[in-house]
């Protein structure tokens, strides 16, 4: 158990205490505090000679932070925040450094703190349960807990020069600038690297040295910091109800309370976009402008926009064409890459003393005695800067010194292949080793200081839970840090990272691992489940004890695709009454309001409300209604008649609009979208021969509708999934129409309700298990449930048309649907699988909601064209298209073919 002991040296040359913090910066600053309230001895080793981390060592000239400093400051003590008022929106370096020695003063912080001490190596102790440290000064240290406090970007990249060696003048690294000062006047000074440092140096260094020349590899996109006082907007929403307002920015996305977008930009007009983009531009804050994209997710369309405002902004600065040209940023999309705040930094190259040298034209070849060679010329400075940036997050660790776990295993061996963590606060194998804003969380992709407080305050808590229950030891599980790289990478294929060469992928350096490496769904998701670990159990770690104490609750913490999971929190939030609490009626207006408020579908060619005749030859209920999607591209297109979802029992041919728009413009063919009659007021077979009957008809006057002649095509979701593939078994035993193909997502296939899923997912998955027994009960009486006009997996499979079947993991109807394909496939029908992991029911058909659904939906839509005899096609209809990540779709047979 931790004891709640002052720090003691138990031989003379061991420094023992509970916890060991390495870094004085934000995080161990603020660690050392909440560890002293706890009780617990702590010692914080600091290879500087002063407190700051990061701001102690990025002292270069121009160097502050970008994000606004009322935000970007520790919010546990109101007193603190009292007692320091920033004199601007974004602080300089040597402010921030200020303000953090006045932590350190104001809570006595440095006593516990040994500065010019380097952890050289750090080995955890099976037998003693604890970690042994090595320092390059100074006694060892003997910690039941280890915390890297080390930052994520304080370890600077390695020139990759070749020649650095040779160069006879003075060499400065922005990440390393002496404390002393540089003196630049009169000075020719070449600077190599254009990303946050070298934009807020570069203005700065102008204006001292005789001449500068900027070695340029990327350009980045930049935009005006606005620097000044704080605006007065924020700071009177801050000042209205500060403890409201610090604790909005504790689940905001990015850890400042800005409103989220919640409009995607294609739905706005192009001036309407345009003014969205301008307006948040002139905020000159980051989070702003980042915001209004959030909503777009990895959709490119409005960050073209905003890109496009960005560049034509250099053309309206710059005056040398060719500058203007190099200047402009071509290669990734807004946001991919860190964007960067400025200040000057455009009309610097209007100076006459300031040279862009554009190294994807002219790359270095040297760096030389007197300065630095590209293919072309030769550059003779008498400083060089380097402001090539660091060694990520990883590096932020491993390059710290070698880390030995469990049995000896070195962090940096089990991070050859990128970053494995639970939660970015721990790693398997490396028992009470914790990591403040380490790879996997949101970290670099927040306000620091915000997730700082959440982290530090997370690890010390546990560490009061685990003295309080007797635990020595805690260890995430193996299974828990696989579901989290699963989790990380659904997140991120949300994103437009994914798209760009960053340090936050690891591209930056040679050799390094690739990969999202920042936890990109949110500080406020993120934050949950974090808390959710702890509320279920302490869920994916191990705690161990004297006297053989063990706790282990093995498991994911999430298994629901990201956006799934915000989308069923928000339904479990509304709490409402179970849907078939409504009655028939009341369910049916409940789902027309819901619907309502959804996201309006993209713009297809043509959009056409008809009527066709139903099964009811007499005519009492008049034709059935019908929506047809016509492609904007030239016909005639086949045609693909639809059913929609809602248990025979709800929704209408309008109520999977944004689906059958979707499906459409993917395809490039007609969907027509059914409006057959429903229960309790029709019941069996009602829904079944409307459809077919309605098949027949679509078939014969498939010209007068645009169509191409030829077999038709059926899909349909849910229960219209039921639908679509009993017409498929009518249409092959009453002669006809030819159907090409079926499309089957999450269909109703069977009435019996014993199968897994069923228990697994009966509640809290939006379609329950008593909703489905309510649908049946409306629909079919018992006795006709084995009929195969309602349970298709009942009936004869032979000859039907080759089908693509859809499942979602998280669904009541997951295992008949996959039951159905593999009946298929046994009964020689050509049958292509998706099981969706992470899905719900509503996955597909949610579709600018739940956008790791696209995936699914591309799968699908090149499973018509093929059924269809068409060729493969991209472009409109496949925004957001991510690398397929998060289906598994498996080929069941070819048998028939
Ligand atoms: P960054 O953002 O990693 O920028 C480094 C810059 O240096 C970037 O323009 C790089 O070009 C360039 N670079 C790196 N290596 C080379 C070599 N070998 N040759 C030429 N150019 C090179 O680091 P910063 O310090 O500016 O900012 C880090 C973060 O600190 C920032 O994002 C904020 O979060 C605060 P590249 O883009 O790789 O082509």
């Amino acid at each position: 158990m931790l004891e709640a002991s002052a720090s003691k040296t138990i031989s003379t040359d061991v420094q023992h205490v509970d916890v060991a913090v390495v870094g004085a910066g934000f995080a161990g600053l603020y660690l050392l505090h909440r560890l002293r309230r706890a009780g617990l001895t702590a010692v914080a080793l600091e290879s500087a000679d002063d407190v700051g981390g990061t701001w102690y060592w990025n002292r270069y000239p121009g160097a502050r932070c970008d994000i606004q400093t009322s935000d970007y400051s520790y919010t546990f003590d109101p007193e603190l925040e009292s007692a320091w008022q920033w004199s601007e929106k974004y602080a300089t370096q040597p402010e921030i450094l200020r303000y953090l020695g006045f932590v350190a003063d104001r809570y006595e912080l440095r006593r516990d703190i040994r500065f010019g001490t380097q952890v050289a190596t750090a080995t955890w102790d099976e037998a003693a349960q604890r970690w042994l440290l090595t320092t390059s000064n100074g006694a060892p240290v003997s910690c039941r807990h280890y915390i890297m406090a080390s930052g994520c970007l304080s370890s600077p990249k390695p020139p990759e020069i070749e020649g650095v060696d040779d160069f006879k003048g003075k060499i400065y690294f922005t990440g390393r600038w002496p404390r002393e000062g540089v003196k630049l006047d009169g000075k020719r000074v070449a600077i190599i690297g254009t990303g946050s440092s070298g934009i807020q140096a570069i203005p700065m260094i102008a204006e001292k040295a005789v001449h500068l020349t900027v070695f340029q590899r990327t350009p980045n996109f930049a935009f005006p910091a606005h620097n000044g006082p704080s605006p007065v907007d924020r700071v009177a929403l801050l000042e209205k109800d500060r403890n409201d307002y610090r604790e909005q920015a504790r689940w905001s996305l990015a850890g400042v309370p800005l409103p989220r977008a919640t409009e995607v930009s294609w739905q706005l007009t192009d001036a309407d976009r345009r003014e969205r983009f301008e307006k948040a531009l002139a905020a000159g804050d980051l989070v702003v402008m980042l915001t209004q994209l959030w909503a777009d997710q990895g959709d490119v369309e409005g960050n073209a926009l905003a890109a496009d405002l960005l560049r034509e902004r250099i053309q309206s600065i710059v005056k040398d064409p060719e500058t203007v040209k190099a200047l402009t940023p071509h290669d990734h999309p807004f946001g991919s890459k860190r964007p960067c705040l400025e200040t000057n930094y455009y009309t610097t190259y209007n100076r006459p003393n300031v040279t862009l040298v554009n190294l994807r034209q002219e790359p270095i070849k040297s760096i030389t005695a007197s300065g630095i060679k590209t293919d072309r010329r030769t550059f003779d400075v008498d400083v060089i800067v380097f402001a090539t940036g660091f060694d990520a997050m990883t590096g932020a660790i491993t390059a710290v010194h070698p880390i030995a776990g469990r049995d000896g295993k070195s962090l940096s061996d089990v991070w050859a292949n990128g970053p494995q963590t639970y939660l970015g606060l721990t790693v398997a194998g490396f028992p009470n080793l914790f990591m403040i804003t380490g790879p996997g969380s949101p970290s670099v992709l927040s306000n620091m200081v915000v997730s700082i407080e959440q982290h530090a305050d997370w690890v010390v808590d546990r560490l009061i839970a685990m003295r309080e229950a007797g635990f020595t030891a805690i260890e995430a599980t193996e299974t828990a840090q696989a579901g989290w790289a699963r989790h990380m990478a659904d997140c991120s294929a949300l994103t437009l990272h994914r798209l760009a060469n960053t340090w936050y992928t690891g591209a930056n350096v040679p050799g390094k691992a690739q990969g999202v490496m920042p936890y990109t769904g949110g500080v406020g998701p993120y934050r949950t489940i974090c808390n959710e670990a702890v509320s279920r159990g302490m869920l994916g770690f191990k705690l161990t004890g004297p006297n053989g104490a063990e706790q282990c609750n093995d498991g994911e913490i999430v298994r629901l695709q990201p956006d799934v999971r915000l989308v069923l929190n928000m339904l479990a939030d509304m709490n409402l009454p179970p849907l078939e609490s409504f009655g028939a009626q009341g369910a049916r207006d409940f789902v027309a309001q819901f619907n309502a408020t959804r996201p309006a579908g993209r713009p297809v060619g043509e959009i056409i409300d008809g009527t066709l005749p139903g099964a009811n030859l007499a005519g009492s209920d008049g034709p059935l209604p019908y929506r047809l999607y016509r492609p904007a591209t030239p016909g005639p297109h086949p045609i693909v008649v639809y059913f929609h979802g809602g248990g025979w029992v709800l929704g209408d041919e309008q109520s999977d609009d944004p689906f059958c728009r979707d499906m459409c413009r993917r395809t490039g063919m007609i969907f027509l979208s059914v409006g057959y009659r429903h229960a309790p007021e029709h019941r069996f077979p009602t829904a079944a021969e409307d459809s077919y009957a309605a098949l027949r008809w679509i078939a014969e006057h498939a010209a007068e509708l645009g169509g191409r002649p030829g077999p038709l095509l059926v899909a349909g979701w849910s229960a219209g999934g039921n639908i679509a593939t009993v017409t498929c078994q009518l249409a092959r035993d009453r002669g006809g129409p030819q159907i090409a193909g079926q499309l089957l997502v999450c269909p109703v296939t069977d009435s019996t309700f014993d199968r897994p899923s069923y228990n697994e997912n009966a509640t809290g998955y939006f379609l329950t298990r008593s909703l489905m027994y309510w649908f049946w009960d409306l629909y079919c009486s018992p006795a006709d449930r084995a009929d195969p006009r309602v349970s298709p997996l009942r009936g004869k499979l032979e000859g039907l048309p080759p089908a693509f079947v859809a499942t979602c993991e998280f669904d009541p109807l997951r295992d008949e649907g996959i039951a159905y394909a593999e009946a298929l496939a046994a009964a020689g029908v050509p049958v292509e699988q998706l099981q969706a992991r992470g899905h719900f029911h509503s996955s597909f058909t949610m579709v600018d909601v739940v956008l790791t659904g696209v995936d699914g939906r591309v799968k699908m839509a090149e499973a018509l064209r093929r059924f269809a005899g068409l060729p493969q096609k991209t472009g409109e209809g496949d925004e957001g298209a991510s690398p397929s990540r998060n289906v598994l779709p498996q080929e069941v047979t070819a048998a028939a073919e």
